[in-house]
């Protein structure tokens, strides 16, 4: 970084002229007597398909929403940081920096669920870890966020991708975007969590108008046209759940690392003691995807490993099972499923690749005509419906995949498909579950009955919502732009 600005950098534009900028200014005067110098703004995602692969290694297909987290902040000639958030819910938090600092201590309350501002010193450890500066500037930071919390839609990671954002710019750093996004990736994981860079990737990369096929290894994004003539729409759950308060999502994490290193020690791979990824396994045996599905049947066959079961696999004792493979919160983990999280896996990273070719093989040319993948040209809505319907039917199978094999949905996620699916809409959860949102993708001639069916149907009738307070929980998103920087 070094303070050139690469072609690659977060985009710096004039801070916008809107009540939420005026709003924040006013508060920030309030909290701190001053006028913020900067802002930054960091959007939240929805993933439209390739759940809980990331950390596996395999391509996913996001795109950035509206709702972001917006922090006005302004730098201090002193190494103090203080963090406010304009929801008085969220309570502030004062931090001298001492001179080492790699010891800003990051842990979560007496219950294990880690308080909000551990999100935004995970991004400023990522920051300090990163560049090797004599002085550090101090920062005030006001932080207003509108993401739904805790709800899959990726509030966390654009909280601390902000975080790191601002403490950058405030030592006069502009980031280059896939920097800064693995940067947080790694940074976030500080909060106790295995997540894979899926959101901090989208956060930085993403594009307005176009989703994004995201690579890792080395860290990519492509974009994806989405249908024309269909809306993806969010629906929540009304279910929370904060991933870091519980070891549901380490859990699957480490039960794919334990299902690939079996895999690739039955396959006679040499991996000494080092984690592999599912993907790395295929990549080093050289097979399909679908090869890897043979694999894990033969390989994986119980519904339930043991501890010990493990251990004789792999020759290893239970102690050195813990210290090389096990996170702190799985540690006491005794039985794990290990066939059916890596065929998840290995069918999702292929659903991905069918979404993708799909949105690809369905391009209108100017002729309003469309030319399909085997050259076929067919009249644009016909082919349309065909492939809205091949899409769609990639979403259901993913969201029933992480029903049974992944066992990450709830109850309320799953009367939302079945809702949709008596109006032929298919849907699935999206972030890593156990509540959260789905994604639909709906026809656009149907969305407006899709949601007022769902308001009807889910929020009134099931959840004893009033029709307004409903309406809150549902829109239709199209794809934003990543992070931005703003100053004037
Ligand atoms: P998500 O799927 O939204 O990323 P997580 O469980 O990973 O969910 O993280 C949610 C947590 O992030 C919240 O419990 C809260 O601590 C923090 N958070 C999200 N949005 C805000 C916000 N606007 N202000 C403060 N903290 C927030
Ligand atoms: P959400 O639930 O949106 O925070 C999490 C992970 C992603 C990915 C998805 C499941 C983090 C920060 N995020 O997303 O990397 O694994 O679950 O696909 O851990």
């Amino acid at each position: 970084m070094d303070g050139k600005v690469s072609s690659n950098a977060v985009p710096v534009a004039n801070v916008p002229n809107s009540d939420r900028i005026s709003r924040l200014n006013k508060q920030f005067f309030v909290e701190f007597k001053c006028n913020p110098s900067f802002y930054v703004k960091v959007p939240g995602r929805v993933n439209i398909i390739g759940e809980h692969i990331d950390y596996c290694g395999y391509p996913v297909l996001p795109m950035a929403l509206e709702q972001d987290i917006l922090i006005a902040a302004r730098v201090l000639n002193e190494p103090k940081i203080h963090i406010q958030n304009i929801d008085t819910k969220y309570g502030k938090y004062d931090l001298p920096i001492t001179n080492n600092f790699g010891e800003l201590e990051i842990k979560p309350d007496t219950n294990g669920k880690p308080f909000w501002y551990n999100y935004v010193l995970c991004g400023i450890k990522g920051a300090l870890e990163f560049f090797n500066k004599e002085k550090i500037n101090g920062v005030q930071f006001l932080i207003d966020g509108n993401i739904p919390p805790a709800s899959g839609l990726s509030s966390s990671s654009a909280l601390v991708s902000a975080a790191c954002l601002a403490f950058m710019y405030a030592q006069n750093e502009i980031p280059n975007k896939t920097e800064i996004a693995s940067l947080c990736a790694k940074s976030e994981r500080y909060v106790g969590t295995q997540g894979g860079g899926m959101d901090q990737a989208i956060a930085f990369l993403a594009e307005k108008y176009s989703a994004k096929y995201i690579t890792f290894k080395p860290l990519n994004a492509l974009p994806v046209a989405l249908p024309e003539d269909a809306v993806f729409v969010v629906a929540h759950s009304l279910a929370e759940m904060n991933k870091a308060a519980t070891n549901d999502f380490n859990r699957r994490v480490i039960e794919c690392r334990l299902a690939a290193k079996i895999i690739g020690v039955l396959e006679g791979i040499s991996l000494d003691n080092k984690i592999v990824t599912l993907s790395e396994v295929q990549i080093n045996l050289s097979k399909s995807l679908e090869e890897m599905i043979l694999l894990v049947k033969k390989h994986l066959p119980n519904e339930i490993y043991t501890k010990q079961d493990i251990c004789k696999i792999l020759r290893i004792n239970e102690q050195d099972m813990d210290n090389l493979y096990l996170t702190p919160n799985t540690k006491t983990l005794q039985e794990f499923k290990l066939k059916q999280r890596a065929l998840h896996v290995y069918e999702e990273a292929k659903r991905v690749e069918d979404f993708r070719n799909a949105c690809s093989q369905c391009r209108e040319n100017e002729n309003g005509f469309v030319n399909t993948s085997n050259g076929d040209v067919t009249q644009n809505g016909k082919n349309s419906n065909k492939t809205l319907n091949i899409l769609g039917q990639l979403m259901s199978a993913s969201h029933e995949s992480l029903k049974t094999l992944y066992e990450c949905s709830h109850d309320n996620l799953d009367r939302i498909v079945d809702i949709s699916k008596e109006l032929d809409v298919h849907c699935r959860l999206t972030g890593a579950g156990w509540g959260g949102c789905i994604v639909a993708l709906c026809p656009k001639d149907k969305a407006e009955k899709y949601i007022d069916t769902l308001i009807e149907k889910f929020y009134v009738d099931y959840c004893q919502l009033n029709r307004s307070k409903a309406k809150q929980y549902i829109f239709v998103t199209t794809p934003n732009h990543g992070a931005m920087i703003y100053t004037n």
